[in-house]
């Protein structure tokens, strides 16, 4: 298959939510020399966009949103180390949070993984720091910044 083959078919296959063929495609791309960027911005994002699309005409609805965002996940599970692999020294900490109710979690995800590789400390507060005491204290140093996910 030609890189351009792969990226159709793995926007293709994103769309549909069929994550065992997302998953060998993403592989298939990483062996035969693809960059994650290419992977990630030519196809899963712009096939979620096509979701989102498809969702807001009424052609597409809830669970469809859902395997193909399962399919995105699991292609983000091969790419994340070679996103976040630059060998940067740690520069700060990043307290990620999500509006309470709200479940989108892949863009925060993907955010997560940049911030790391370029050379951030990600504290996601979906799982960890629930105590306020501990919160402050991470807010109280400079190097700390808090952010948001919005939807
Ligand atoms: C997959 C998906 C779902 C999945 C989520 C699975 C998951 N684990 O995340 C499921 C099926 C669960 C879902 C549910 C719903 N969804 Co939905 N979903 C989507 C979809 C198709 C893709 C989102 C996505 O992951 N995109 C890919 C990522 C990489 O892009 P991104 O999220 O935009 O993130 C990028 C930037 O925004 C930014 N970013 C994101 N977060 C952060 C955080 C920080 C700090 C920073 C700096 C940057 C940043 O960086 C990212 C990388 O570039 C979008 C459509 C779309 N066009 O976005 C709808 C969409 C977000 N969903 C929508 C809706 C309406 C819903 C539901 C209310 C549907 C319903 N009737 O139940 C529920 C809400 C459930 C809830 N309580 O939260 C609407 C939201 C409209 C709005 N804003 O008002 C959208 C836009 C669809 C639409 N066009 O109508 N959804």
């Amino acid at each position: 298959m030609t890189h351009d083959e792969i990226i159709k078919a793995l926007f293709d296959e994103t769309l549909v939510g069929n994550a065992p063929a997302v998953l060998e495609l993403t592989n298939q791309g990483i062996a035969d020399g693809m960059t994650p960027g290419a992977i990630l911005f030519d196809a899963l994002i712009p096939a979620l966009e096509e979701v989102g699309a498809r969702f807001e005409r009424g052609d597409f609805f809830v669970p469809e949103m859902l395997i193909s965002g399962k399919a995105m996940s699991g292609a983000l599970n091969v790419l994340r180390p070679l996103l976040a692999e630059t060998g940067a020294e740690t520069v700060g900490t990043f307290l990620m949070g999500t509006v309470k109710g709200d479940v989108h979690d892949i863009g925060k995800n993907l955010v997560n993984i940049m911030l790391e590789g370029a050379g951030f400390e990600v504290i996601d507060l979906v799982c960890k720091y629930h105590q306020r005491s501990s919160l402050q204290q991470l807010l109280s140093t400079s190097q700390t910044s808090l952010v948001c996910q919005r939807s």
